[in-house]
């Protein structure tokens, strides 16, 4: 269960976390017209750092933007600033950051467009997504009977709490028949991605991921994966994933702020490649993981340090 921090920000000001509470009439509980990020700071060598503040903070803004919630009253610089200070605040050596913005309370109906705008950061300490020995053993899972959304219904480059009503539903019926995670596949047939990750397939050494038209997230740990496996000299190819792809491949995992690099051993009970981590995984978290441990250096600039460093000397 979630241990509480001591604050949370809400519209420019830090407030105890009980007292971060919205009305029962406010826009968002009805109408879901929520926009937010999930977002890790790793506990690094050089203390703690946030991994790919910038791109979050810009995803959440295209998000609200999509939205029609032009103005925030913060720029970008001021909301990862915020983030920032919270880790401070509260004293966090590592953390999960959840900033959310929403339509509040005020008028009542669908049009939300004069409801105020309510921006608020937390923070916690989260584990492992899909279990604690899902990054070493792989997770066993199942392509789902739902679908992601079809485009032109819910747009899925947006991270949108309605979105996750979806999610919920590959997600429950997942669990409830004893999987770990579902894979949904798009509103055409073709692979999309979990209720909660972008997903990633390995054949013949090349690497696989379907395109941002797929009704997937534009992930973040998807981008930096991409990146790393140029970097590696891998083969990378963004293109339309029939589901059966799924079960011939050699290996196939997932990527998310809260999954990290997760494999995937099993699709609908049929083993996937030696029903293990496979080595292009292993690889590919070794850099990842490297990079948040100090043991690569951090050549694209992905961690924003939460301390700033103190002059040499300084008490
Ligand atoms: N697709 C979906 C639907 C998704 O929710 C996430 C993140 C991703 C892909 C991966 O995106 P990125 O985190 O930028 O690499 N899902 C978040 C967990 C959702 C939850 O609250 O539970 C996350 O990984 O933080």
């Amino acid at each position: 269960m979630l241990t509480p921090t001591e604050k949370i920000w809400h519209n420019g000001r830090f407030i105890p976390w009980s007292e971060a509470t919205v009305h029962v009439l406010a826009h968002v509980v009805s109408y879901g017209s929520s926009v937010f990020e999930g977002i890790r700071c790793y506990e690094t060598p050089g203390g703690p750092a946030v991994f790919r503040l910038k791109e979050h903070v810009r995803r959440l803004c295209d998000s609200a933007k999509i939205y029609r919630m032009e103005n925030l009253g913060f720029s970008a610089g001021q909301l990862g600033e915020a983030m920032l200070e919270l880790v401070r605040v509260n004293r966090m050596d590592s953390c999960y950051i959840k900033p959310v913005v929403m339509r509040g309370y005020g008028d009542v109906g669908v049009n939300g467009i004069d409801n105020p705008i309510e921006i608020y950061i937390a923070c916690w300490n989260w584990g492992k997504y899909l279990g604690e020995e899902a990054l070493s053993e792989g997770v066993d899972v199942c392509v789902s009977s739902w679908t992601r959304m079809a485009p032109n219904t819910l747009p899925a480059l947006a991270k949108a709490g309605a979105n996750y009503m979806n999610s919920q539903l590959i997600k429950m019926e997942a669990v409830v028949n004893g999987y770990v995670e579902g894979i949904a596949l798009d509103a055409t047939g073709y692979v999309s991605e979990g209720s909660g990750e972008n997903l990633f397939l390995v054949r013949d050494g090349k690497l696989y991921t379907p395109p941002l038209g797929a009704s997937v997230l534009p992930g973040i740990t998807r981008d930096a994966i991409l990146t790393l496996a140029r970097g590696l000299g891998i083969s990378v190819s963004e293109q339309l994933i029939p589901r059966e792809m799924l079960y011939i491949a050699d290996e196939v995992f997932f990527s998310g702020t809260a999954a990290e690099i997760t494999p995937i051993r099993s699709i609908d009970r049929i083993t996937i490649g030696k029903g293990r981590r496979g080595p292009m995984a292993e690889q590919l978290q070794t850099e990842f993981f490297g990079i948040i441990k100090g043991a690569r250096p951090d050549v694209h600039n992905w961690l924003s340090p939460v301390h700033v460093a103190q002059p040499v000397g300084a008490k």
